[in-house]
């Protein structure tokens, strides 16, 4: 049983798991930076301990400072949020080690799905679809150019311990592939400590669709349908949608089936999202997050499913809530990430809080650490509120988002209110006709 639990995270994260703490009667602890000394999630929780000056490397990244925090609370359980701690398996054996229980998946669930190839060979055994190409780890230029002449171009070369976009490099032809695989392998280097790069075919315009899973310690998993986030810029997700656009009743339920199967083959434990590329009607697994999702309050909405209380529940040794046939879509939800941006740059533009009014009304969720009076620190996230909308079908729900970001006010600060409006009021958008390119295309196309 779990009587009190730390969280270790900020922001709209931890307010979130706070609250499933609440209604759970779970006693909580916050953990802070000197930066975050007056932040809604120190406010929020019944107990705090400051853990370190405001650079997350010193505070929200230190393991023995999170550590002692439990100890000297009495907490025994932790919850890592996402970013941060979240998917690092040395951290979450750590904290098994020191007596505590790990809201998250096992640490070697967590390690296979770090390294990009050892996952991508897993998920192929696993009969999950793959990108065609490389399995291996590229060793010398006549080896790649071997294996890309076998894939056929364009092809993409990645970074082993990449994701979420760095480090990757398109090739349209044998005599770029050189140049690009030196290049790559530097910023491979660079960013992650590890040089390894792979090749891949390189799909063009592809969707990113991803699918949300749930493991118990029983060995049920349920699968709770997919969320579409094509709308990314820069690799960051903007607006993130539930059910895809692009999918068939058949599709969803075929793919929902196959991941459900195939973590339950590996005894996967916790919550788990596979990432897929989509393009010309077929999946193709790209990573795997092992951790709660920023954009989990989608699926939360469409599904009714309380996905923080079902991976704390499950921590805690107990079945999941619902089986497969219970877990229905009802319904379409849309969620929009507000971030303190300057509007033209689009670079963090922190500053505090003036005047501060939340949209409500039927159908609309805000998960947010904001207050009126707030300062936003510097040195995290930009993200400061997520909107949150639910209706009866994609058209009212895309016209409810407009309605609830015409609602919020946050004086203070830029912040992308009026481009997410822009956004879920396009035609393209309403149509569903987008890809992973189709933000960026949209800014550039405004900037004229
Ligand atoms: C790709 C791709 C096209 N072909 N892989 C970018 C993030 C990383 N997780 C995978 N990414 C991509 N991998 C192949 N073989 C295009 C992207 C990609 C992308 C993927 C998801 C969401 C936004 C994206 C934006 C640009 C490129």
């Amino acid at each position: 049983m779990i009587r009190k639990l730390l969280i270790a995270n900020r922001g709209e994260i931890a307010v979130r798991i706070l609250r499933a703490c609440r209604e759970l009667e779970i006693a909580t602890v916050a953990v802070h930076s000197t930066a975050d000394a007056d932040a809604m999630h120190v406010r929020l929780a019944d107990e705090s301990v400051c853990i370190g000056p405001p650079p997350a490397a010193e505070s929200y990244l230190n393991a023995a400072a999170i550590l002692a925090a439990a100890e000297i609370t009495g907490a025994d359980a932790i919850h890592p949020g996402y970013g941060f701690l979240a998917e690092n398996p040395d951290f979450a054996r750590m904290v098994e080690e020191h007596g505590y229980t790990f809201i998250g998946p096992r640490a070697e669930h967590i390690a296979i799905m770090g390294d990009k190839l050892a996952a991508k060979r897993r998920m192929r055994e696993l009969g999950v679809p793959v990108t065609p190409g490389g399995e291996e780890p590229v060793q010398r230029p006549e080896q790649a150019l071997e294996m890309a002449r076998g894939i056929g171009y364009p092809v993409i070369v990645k970074a082993v311990a990449g994701g979420g976009g760095r480090g990757m490099k398109v090739v349209h032809d044998e005599g770029e592939l050189v140049q690009a695989l030196e290049l790559a392998r530097g910023e491979a280097q660079a960013g992650f400590g590890d040089a390894r790069v792979y090749i891949e075919k390189f799909l063009d315009r592809p969707r990113h669709i991803e699918f949300q899973i749930l493991g118990d310690r029983h060995g049920n998993v349920v699968h709770l349908f997919e969320r579409d986030c094509s709308i990314q810029r820069r690799h960051q997700k903007v607006v993130e949608e539930a059910p895809s656009p692009a999918l068939t009743e058949e599709e969803r339920r075929e793919m929902g089936a196959l991941v459900a199967r195939a973590m339950a083959e590996i005894g996967y434990v916790g919550a788990g999202t596979l990432e897929f590329l989509y393009a010309d009607g077929c999946f193709y697994f790209i990573e795997m997050n092992t951790r709660l999702q920023v954009e989990h309050p989608v699926t939360e909405m469409v599904t009714g499913v309380d996905l923080v209380r079902e991976q704390i529940q499950i921590a805690a040794g107990e079945p999941l809530s619902v089986d497969q046939e219970e877990v229905r879509i009802a319904g379409h939800a849309i969620e929009c990430r507000i971030t303190a941006e300057d509007p033209e740059t689009l670079l963090p533009a922190p500053g505090q809080v003036l005047t501060y009014h939340p949209p409500g009304g039927p159908g609309v969720r805000v998960d947010s650490a904001l207050y009126a009076g707030y300062r936003v620190p510097p040195y995290y996230d930009s993200l400061i509120a997520k909107l949150v909308v639910h209706d009866r079908d994609r058209g009212q729900c895309l016209r409810r988002v407009s309605r609830s970001l015409g609602e919020y006010v946050i004086d203070g600060m830029p912040t992308t209110i009026r481009l997410l409006r822009a956004i879920v009021e396009d035609e393209q958008i309403h149509l569903g006709a987008y890809d992973v390119g189709w933000l960026e295309r949209f800014l550039e196309s405004r900037r004229r």
